[in-house]
């Protein structure tokens, strides 16, 4: 990757577009139809196909499916027509497969891309994740402390009373306590059924998205792609591999991660020049859904680059429908 290493970037940039737009329109032509495995699948080819025709050495070291037996583009699935950059590949090609099988809002198609190397390579388990805003001191929030103090500590530093911080947690039983403990400050909980790369993504804009604090467990490859985001819009997100089997703590081991209690830090779970691309399949806060109009498919596609700090929104018109809605 050496001289022309940014220049390639800069086009790939744009190039990823491309991919979880198909991936997208293959999903959401499924829209609705109760079938997540389906729905997912679709996504998966339609992102393996796209990948497969740019010009890149790409490694998946996020994939998503062992955990839930998806049908997946799997860790260390080589993508790409070669000879290009060698790069890391994190994919969620159907991020809300419940969603998109209910028609529900929030299901994107998701991809991070960065040098080799730059992500944390992980097994699909899950990941207990903080997440807030940009502009706070750094270390303001830590995933070891306790949720009162971390919304006392938001609270303060946002200069409110902390009956008017939001935390955005995953809607599941496990987070029961954690659920409770933030409402005895005083705080709000906005309860999402699936969805948290998004959930994430909106602790950077609170005036808009009226979020403050992500907290809870998610999936780990959801927290990698996460990350790569907030690499390119700033905040502050924390993590941890819940490698609570043996046979996990096996699979993270071989995957390189000595420390199974390792507490990473943003660049930890995406460093260097990371671009994520997001499509959405079904309309969302984040994202507007897939469009089926008469000789037109339109999508909503937005480009995070960290390199730059640049957010590019596009929206694509797709008049060859029948090549894409395959
Ligand atoms: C999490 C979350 C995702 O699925 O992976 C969740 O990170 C699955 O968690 O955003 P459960 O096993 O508790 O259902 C999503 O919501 C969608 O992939
Ligand atoms: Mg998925
Ligand atoms: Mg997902």
């Amino acid at each position: 990757m050496q001289g022309s290493r940014s220049v390639v970037a800069r086009t790939l940039t744009l190039e990823l577009a491309r991919v979880t737009e198909r991936a997208a329109i293959a999903a959401a032509a499924l829209r609705g139809q109760g079938n997540e495995k389906a729905a997912d699948q679709a996504a998966v080819d339609a992102m393996r196909a796209e990948l497969n025709a740019l010009p890149i050495d790409g490694t998946v070291v996020i994939g998503e499916g062992e955990r839930d037996r998806a049908p997946m583009l799997f860790i260390g699935e080589r993508l790409g027509s070669g000879g290009g950059p060698r790069v890391d590949l994190a994919v969620d090609p159907l991020e809300g497969t419940t969603l998109c099988a209910k028609d529900m809002p929030g299901a994107i198609a998701i991809m991070a891309m960065a040098e080799r190397g730059s992500l944390l390579a992980a097994p699909d388990v899950y990941m207990q994740k903080i997440a807030i805003g940009p502009g706070y001191p750094p270390g303001l929030v830590d995933l070891d402390a306790s949720p009162a103090d971390n919304i006392a500590a938001l609270a303060r530093a946002k200069g409110v009373p902390t009956s008017q911080i939001v935390a955005i947690v995953l809607d599941r039983p496990r987070h029961g306590d954690l659920v409770a403990a933030i409402r005895a400050t005083g705080a709000g909980v906005r309860l999402i059924s699936d969805g948290d790369i998004a959930g994430i993504i909106f602790t950077n804009s609170p005036d808009e998205t009226g979020v403050d604090i992500y907290l809870g467990i998610g999936a780990a490859p959801e927290g990698v792609i996460a990350a790569g985001a907030l690499r390119c819009i700033g905040g502050q997100m924390q993590g941890r591999l819940i490698l609570d089997t043996l046979e996990k703590r096996r699979r993270a081991q071989d995957m390189g991660i000595g420390d199974p209690n390792r507490k990473y830090e943003l660049t930890d779970l995406a460093r260097g020049d990371v671009t994520v691309a997001a499509t959405g399949v079904t309309d969302g806060a984040l994202l507007r859904g897939v469009r089926f109009k008469p000789g037109v498919i339109e999508t909503e596609t937005v480009v995070y680059r960290s390199a730059t700090g640049t957010v590019r929104r596009i929206l694509g018109e797709h008049r060859r429908a029948e090549r894409n809605a395959d």
